[in-house]
């Protein structure tokens, strides 16, 4: 089985910020779940560069686009790593292979009809680089997004008549319930829809820096079409010489912020229909990171969380768990530097981290660093039973957050654990050393099964944990609780969350 999933393609016009992080960090973690079930996973992300938020940010700054462009994507580039991303490829629209393809494309959709030359006239916001509806405006003619004046354009445009694709749209959401997740997305995309569909610019003549219409040279390509299909062309050129369109196409997941909705639920779908091509399965749609404050990040409010900063301090890991644990994916929430600590400490370093250290410890001291050859005991082995199928049902539904929250479920279990059948005292008595080897066993099962549950979320530290378990082995049936095991040598183990400075 093939699985393909995206991120949206981030705006060059400004530097990374948490909330692409947090995009990259969830899309991330469902790709490398999905790699463990032996899934073929691609997984794309990448930048948008061309359009009017560029062309005027480079123009400000007294660079051309492209080398705004070059400047910021690279910044993008550079932060996947950090983050401990595992994307296939990372594409830049301003690859010469990602423009032909659009333009093949679009090329297509107008030879089927669905073009026609307009004069456009409306409120349009630069930098969502989008013409407004009427619904959508704010009052004192904002942009709902911006809350900055939105400007009377008027233009001579190729227009996509989307209104044709009003019935076919509709019937799209009566049968597939799940396109768009969560359901209260689903609603909001099926809604705008049932507002009824106007047509949309599919060109602009003013701007150059985008892709040519290959049907009216004067013309470029409305951003977002080119945008949009990034998801599309990268599959083509990814693998040098190697089409991948036809093993991964259509996509299984397009993961984006509720900012960009009206675009991947209402015109993505229908440039699809209209170049005969198959429709994703998914878009799910995941909320807004706030300041700690509750209102929207910005540097005037001083309540900005900077990525980097935190990497600096706590580690690509700490970053990973602390945001798809504090924001319930799908949903908004609030973020701030005491609430990472809060999380640190709390629990990776007291939780995961102290139950690593201590059954490795204790391995060591009683047992001369070998997990004891016996059987686990059934009722710690019952309480991880299901677990790793309820895990799987949460990922298919891209629900990171609950996921997590259930495999932490079991980090507090084999504590309690600890404490209840205190190794400790039974290493003292000979009489007690069945206990104390089925104890050890159990815990050393423990750890290992939550390591390759967490592996998706915490790829660095379960890596290292594992190795020290003499258990490198992460993919999904490895994490079955087993009812014996044992005989591995465990190796020493540094502290995986040492303390942090405050
Ligand atoms: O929208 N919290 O690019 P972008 C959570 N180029 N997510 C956030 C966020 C926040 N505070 N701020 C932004 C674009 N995002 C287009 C996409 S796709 C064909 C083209 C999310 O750089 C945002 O919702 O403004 C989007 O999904 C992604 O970051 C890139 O935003």
């Amino acid at each position: 089985m093939t699985f393909y999933i995206t991120t949206a393609i981030s705006y060059v016009n400004g530097a990374p910020h948490l909330g692409h992080a947090y995009e990259a960090i969830a899309t991330d973690v469902i790709a490398r779940h999905m790699r463990q079930r032996d899934e073929e996973v691609f997984f794309l992300t990448g930048t948008d560069e061309h359009g009017e938020p560029v062309a005027d940010a480079a123009h400000a700054q007294g660079v051309t686009p492209q080398e705004l462009a070059d400047t910021n994507a690279a910044r993008f580039k550079a932060l996947m790593p950090l983050l401990s991303i595992s994307n296939d490829f990372f594409i830049r629209t301003t690859d010469e292979e990602h423009q032909r393809r659009v333009q093949e494309v679009l090329q297509r959709v107008h030879d089927n009809g669905h073009t026609y030359k307009g004069l456009y006239e409306g409120w349009y916001c630069p930098r969502c680089a989008d013409f407004k509806v009427e619904n959508e405006i704010l009052e004192g003619n904002l942009c709902p997004i911006h809350e900055i004046p939105l400007v009377r354009e008027q233009e001579e445009n190729w227009f996509f008549r989307l209104s044709t694709f009003q019935e076919p749209l509709e019937r799209l959401y009566a049968e597939r319930r799940d396109f768009v997740m969560p359901p209260v997305r689903f609603n909001e995309a099926s809604a705008f829809i049932s507002s009824g569909l106007q047509d949309i610019s599919l060109s602009r003549a003013r701007l150059n820096w985008g892709v040519t219409v290959p049907w009216d040279p004067s013309h470029v390509f409305y951003v977002w079409f080119d945008a949009l299909l990034n998801y599309y062309t990268a599959l083509g050129y990814a693998r040098n010489g190697h089409d991948l369109t036809p093993t991964f196409w259509p996509a299984n997941f397009h993961v984006i912020g509720k900012d960009i909705l009206k675009f991947h639920t209402v015109f993505w779908p229908a440039m699809l229909l209209a170049a005969d091509l198959p429709l994703p399965e998914h878009v799910f749609v995941h909320g807004f990171l706030l300041g700690a404050d509750g209102r929207k990040m910005s540097k005037s409010l001083g309540n900005v969380l900077d990525p980097f900063q935190v990497l600096d301090r706590f580690g690509s890991d700490a970053l990973r768990f602390y945001l798809m644990r504090d924001v319930a994916f799908g949903a908004d929430g609030a973020v701030g530097m005491e609430s990472v600590t809060a999380r640190y400490e709390g629990e990776l370093a007291n939780e995961y981290g102290n139950l690593a250290s201590r059954t490795i410890a204790m391995i060591r001291r009683y047992r001369d660093g070998v997990v004891p050859d016996a059987a686990t005991d059934p009722e710690l082995a019952e309480a991880f039973r299901g677990l790793t199928a309820n895990v799987t049902v949460l990922m298919d539904g891209a629900d990171v957050t609950t996921a997590l929250e259930r495999i932490w479920q079991l980090v507090r279990r084999c504590n309690r654990y600890v404490e209840e059948r205190a190794p400790w005292t039974l290493a003292k008595d000979p009489a007690t050393a069945g206990a104390l080897d089925e104890t050890l066993a159990s815990l050393a099962e423990g750890l290992r099964v939550l390591s390759v549950l967490l592996s998706p979320y915490l790829p660095t530290s379960t890596a290292t944990l594992l190795e020290a378990l003499g258990a490198p082995e992460t993919s999904l049936p490895a994490a079955e609780f087993r009812a014996t095991g044992g005989g591995r040598t465990v190796a020493a183990l540094e502290p995986l969350f040492p303390k942090r400075d405050r």
